[in-house]
């Protein structure tokens, strides 16, 4: 890189891309060299929010592991390649396995960095078309899959998911989520700690049930630990009480909801006393948090992650919907409110109030014959589709921004499927625990010589924009955009290996534009761009009937399918948990599992650690730092022990995503201080049904200490 001090400094709006939050920043440049990079100010959603992950921006854009050109495995080895060395190889290889086994026998599995991109995200169902296989896996299915499966089957549409209107709510009830270091998920919500100061300050109530005493609950009214995976039994405790106690306030929704009294009958049996022991949160609590709800002038309840990576992750989002609806605190200021994103919404598009709803199960699984959920496979089954022989075996693989192999549960096991494979391509900016295992890397640009316009998160904002951010830098001569490289690859496969590279017309900004025309708001590309740090569309607004899109055109409050699981959770009510389980945590400079190798956000304390309470501690014999032996499935980590008073007892921690220490990634930054793979102790067999979502909470685990 060529410093140039001589150039002008320039400052530049990027909205950044590394979580939910979607916050606008401000990078200063002098020639090719990022001077600095800070929240900005005139952000009309984020008014200049950020977090140390949006700094390290400037560390991801000069790393010097991040790849700058394609790789090709020859004879083990990777060498660096042309892009049409590399385009080459791939047409060499995959199109003749396809011919021979069928297009099945190609898997794709897209990560999370998918969803923040629209190159990625808009494109890559044209690669799946254009190979036609039916294995397709993402990340979704170890994290929100449930929570779109339960408001498809209520709202209609996979996308329709109410977020708090925290500017205007007086009590939020919040489960298995830790925004204060997340920055929120499936809510995008930039400075939520500041945004629940606020709600606090003006005489709000703030709840939060979680295993750990988090960084969220500290700053809250109130924390109830609750036993993990035992949030179905809270929640039905709390609808039991709604329905017992006649404190139904149904209002305005009164006349769109079917399922009423199916409701009733199904909630009847699990009273507060009964759900106690299984959630460990008191009957009274549960009777005194339903009260508060139901009589709070404007209440909701939000629950993430933690709910959803269970067994009865579905029931739980449902719950949480149920919740809001009985208390009439959906879509009413204050309470649970749809968003009206300006472009790419289906729940703006078609007829109003009426539409296909959303169905499962229209293939199921090879080996584990689990139902196709959202036009997936759980990616928990991805190890057995390519272990397994027969037809429709998985010889080959496309993995796009996804690092199965420190993700998922079993990470060891689809390390070595991965090495079993005929053909693997990778879509990554790194050569790392997952990409290794490919014959060719291709590698996506810097994002900041990428342009952005979130997709997904502006339907779940708690305010209405429209945002777009330009690219900083050019992007490097011949280098193509993301988008283009998935379209040339469905090109590949479809017999058009010479066809040039798509041109601007059939790229993003055309198509953002295109989809802001026909949204709700009839915006342009261009009035966004001109609009400095994006246009605000508003606090949130009522938005029934016209939002849902279910074939009844009614809010479906008792979803067969959901309801069916109701006998699982009474089955469940007689396991009772005997030893430690183990649970996860994120930290304020991790991203999953590949942002290690930014030196300012690996800097500080170690963090691959394990929360224990004192008294397991001290039961156990495991002092401050020293090494814990965690077992699991025939599994054993070690990871530096850190006592603390916020784990619940019989409950440890251990974040997931670690794990650097596997040869062939070139990862420096990350190798000095790898951690342990979390994913390695959890089964790949265990999840919600209903879903296809991996449980990655509450699962047993044997502590000792390292003799
Ligand atoms: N035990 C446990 N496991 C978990 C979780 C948990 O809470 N506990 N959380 C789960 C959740 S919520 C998620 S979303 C998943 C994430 O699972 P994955 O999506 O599989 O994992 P990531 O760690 O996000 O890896 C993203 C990959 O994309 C690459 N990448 C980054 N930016 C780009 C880009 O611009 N272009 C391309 N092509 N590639 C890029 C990175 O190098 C990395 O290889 O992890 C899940 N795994
Ligand atoms: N800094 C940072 N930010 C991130 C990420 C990251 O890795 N690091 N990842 C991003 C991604 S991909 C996602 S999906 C989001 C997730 O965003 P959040 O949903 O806010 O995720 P977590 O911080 O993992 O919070 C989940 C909480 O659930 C709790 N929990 C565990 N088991 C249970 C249970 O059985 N019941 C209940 N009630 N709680 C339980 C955990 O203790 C934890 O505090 O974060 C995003 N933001
Ligand atoms: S909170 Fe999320 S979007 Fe905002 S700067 Fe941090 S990583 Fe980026
Ligand atoms: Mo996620």
């Amino acid at each position: 890189m060529t410093h140039s001090p001589s150039a002008a400094e320039q400052s530049h709006y990027r909205i950044c891309p590394l979580c939910e939050a979607c916050c606008g920043l401000e990078v200063r440049t002098q020639g090719d060299q990022v001077i600095s990079i800070r929240g900005a100010a005139q952000d009309v959603f984020s008014h200049g929010y950020i977090c140390p992950k949006g700094v390290s921006l400037k560390d991801l854009h000069e790393d010097p592991d991040r790849l700058r050109t394609p790789l090709i495995k020859r004879d083990g080895q990777f060498i660096e390649a042309s892009w049409e060395e590399a385009f080459a190889e791939i047409h060499k290889r995959l199109p003749p396995l396809i011919q021979a086994h069928g297009a099945d026998t190609v898997g794709c599995i897209v990560g999370n960095p998918v969803a923040h991109k629209i190159g990625l995200l808009a494109y890559f169902p044209r690669l799946v078309r254009a190979i036609g296989t039916r294995n397709i896996f993402s990340a979704s299915s170890l994290d929100q899959i449930p929570k779109q499966l339960s408001n498809g089957l209520m709202y209609g549409d996979w996308n329709t998911l109410a977020v708090p209107d925290i500017e205007r709510s007086d009590f939020l009830l919040m489960l298995g989520a830790n925004p204060v270091i997340s920055n929120g998920s499936l809510w995008t919500v930039p400075d939520y700690r500041g945004k629940a100061r606020a709600m606090r300050e003006r005489g709000g109530r703030i709840v939060v049930v979680d295993p750990r005493r988090t960084e969220t609950a500290a700053q809250a009214d109130l924390h109830l630990p609750i036993q993990p995976g035992g949030d179905a039994f809270f929640l039905l405790g709390l609808v039991h009480t709604l329905f017992a106690e006649n404190l139904l306030r149904l209002g305005h929704l009164g006349p769109h909801l079917a399922g009423l009294d199916a409701l009733r009958e199904a909630v009847h049996h699990f009273n507060p006393e009964r759900m106690a022991p299984a959630c460990g949160i008191a009957a009274a609590t549960q009777r005194s948090i339903a009260r508060e709800l139901a009589q709070a002038e404007r209440a909701v309840v939000y629950g993430r992650i933690g709910t959803c990576t269970q067994r009865f992750g579905t029931v739980n989002s449902w719950l949480v919907d149920v919740l809001n609806i009985l208390t009439g605190n959906l879509d009413r200021e204050g309470g649970a409110m749809f968003t009206k994103a300006a472009a790419f919404a289906v729940n703006t598009s078609g007829t109003p109030g009426q539409g296909r709803g959303v169905i499962t199960g229209r293939r199921h699984s090879r080996v584990s014959k689990a139902p196709e959920v959202f036009g997936e496979f759980p990616i928990t089954c991805l190890a057995e589709e390519i272990e397994t022989p027969g037809p429709g075996q998985i010889k080959a693989l496309i993995c796009i921004g996804s690092n199965p192999v420190l993700s998922t549960p079993q990470g060891p096991r689809i390390a070595q499927a991965l090495s079993s494979l005929s053909f693997m391509v990778s879509l990554d900016i790194y050569l790392n625990e997952t990409s290794r295992h490919a014959d060719v890397i291709l590698p996506g640009l810097s994002p900041l010589e990428d342009v952005h316009y979130d997709i997904a998160f502006p339907q779940f904002s708690y305010r209405n924009h429209a945002r777009f951010s330009g690219a900083v830098f050019p992007k490097p001569a011949g280098f193509p955009e993301e988008w283009q490289t998935l379209l040339h690859l469905a090109d590949i496969i479809q017999g058009k290996a010479d066809a040039a590279l798509a041109g601007p017309e059939q790229g993003p900004e055309a198509l953002i534009d295109q989809a802001l025309r026909a949204g709700p708001y009839g915006l342009t590309l261009d009035q966004v761009k001109a609009a400095p740090g994006g246009i605000d569309l508003g606090a949130l607004q009522s938005r029934l009937p016209e939002m849902l899109r279910t074939p009844s055109g009614k809010i479906e409050l008792a979803p067969p399918m959901v309801l069916a699981d109701l006998v699982h959770v009474e089955a469940a009510l007689a396991d009772v948990a005997e030893g430690m389980v183990l649970i996860g945590r994120r930290d304020t400079r991790s991203g999953n599992s590949w942002m290690h190798n930014l030196p300012v956000l690996a800097k500080g304390p170690e963090r691959c650690t394990l929360l224990i309470h004192p008294q397991d501690a001290a039961r156990l014999g495991l002092a401050q730092g020293a090494l814990a032996q965690l077992s699991a499935l025939g599994t054993t980590l070690s990871a530096p022990v850190d006592i603390s008073e916020d784990m619940m007892p019989g409950v440890v921690s251990l974040p997931h995503g670690w794990g650097h220490d596997l040869p062939g990634s070139q990862l420096h930054v990350a190798a000095r201080r790898p951690g342990v793979n979390l994913n390695a102790l959890l089964s790949d067999g265990a999840r919600d049904p209903l879903s296809g979502n991996a449980v990655l909470s509450g699962v047993p685990v044997q502590i000792s200490a390292t003799t």
